[in-house]
């Protein structure tokens, strides 16, 4: 994980001058670029609560159950340039308050849990907390996306408890399984790498992938149920 909040690049410089200044004095795109930063900085820090709150989670079931529900968690920030994208794409004005207002997913989290049930295990507890208000789901697992991308997608409002306030952040929460996750690690290589051409037979062959990755999930599920754990 990356301690450093925000870090801008020279890339990140230019688009900020770009759009995020009506006026291109070095002064306004300091002020905006300080804005950005704080606000990376408090997403940064609703990352870090879920984070503590999924790794007490795991560590009560292991007490309970001898054995750990999570394998992995990621977190990671959006970049400047796929903000900047996405909000393009959506035809949202380019401001920083459109950023807080309009995306769900500057901040992300990535659960990867070794059986099925615990993804909706750790859902669950995870929204009976009191300080956790559920925004949106959307369950690719029991509707995967017709590519086969299987995930539980949660968008999730959490306070963070700042010097003299508190504020709430929304982070998205994709929680998966280890096969789910790195079917979609393989599936985002093949179609995003430069070099390759992603044909149909390709995209066939993973959908058949995302089929076989399900009945293993299946399979382990009920070999977990078998043992009792
Ligand atoms: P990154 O860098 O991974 O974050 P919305 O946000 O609601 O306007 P969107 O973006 O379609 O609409 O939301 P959705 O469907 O919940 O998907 C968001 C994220 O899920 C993506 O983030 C991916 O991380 C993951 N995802 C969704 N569909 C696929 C898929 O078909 N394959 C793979 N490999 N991952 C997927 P980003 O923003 O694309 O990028």
């Amino acid at each position: 994980m990356n301690n450093s909040f925000y870090s801008f690049s020279e890339n990140d410089r230019k688009l900020f001058e770009i759009f995020f200044s009506d006026n291109p004095e070095a002064t306004e795109i300091r002020t905006a670029m300080q804005s950005f930063t704080r606000l990376m900085a408090y997403y940064k820090c609703a990352m870090m609560e879920l984070e503590t709150k999924f790794n007490v989670l795991n560590e009560e079931f292991s007490l309970r159950h001898d054995r750990t529900p999570i394998s992995a968690i990621k977190t990671r920030l959006k970049k400047l340039d796929s903000i900047i994208r996405k909000l393009s794409k959506k035809d949202i004005p380019l401001s920083l308050n459109s950023l807080e207002d309009n995306l769900n997913d500057i901040a992300g989290i990535r659960i990867i849990c070794s059986f099925e049930r615990d993804v909706y295990m750790l859902a669950d507890a995870l929204l009976s907390q009191d300080d956790i208000t559920l925004i949106e789901t959307k369950d690719y697992i029991k509707s995967p996306k017709p590519n086969g991308y299987r995930s539980l997608h949660l968008i999730v409002s959490v306070p963070i408890f700042l010097l003299h306030e508190k504020r709430s952040m929304r982070v998205e929460i994709q929680l998966r399984t280890i096969a789910m996750d790195s079917w979609a690690a393989l599936e985002h290589q093949l179609k995003y790498k430069k070099d390759i051409n992603f044909t149909e037979d390709m995209a066939n062959d993973l959908y058949l992938c995302s089929q076989l990755s399900a009945e293993l999930d299946k399979r382990m599920d009920s070999l977990r149920e078998k043992v009792n754990i």
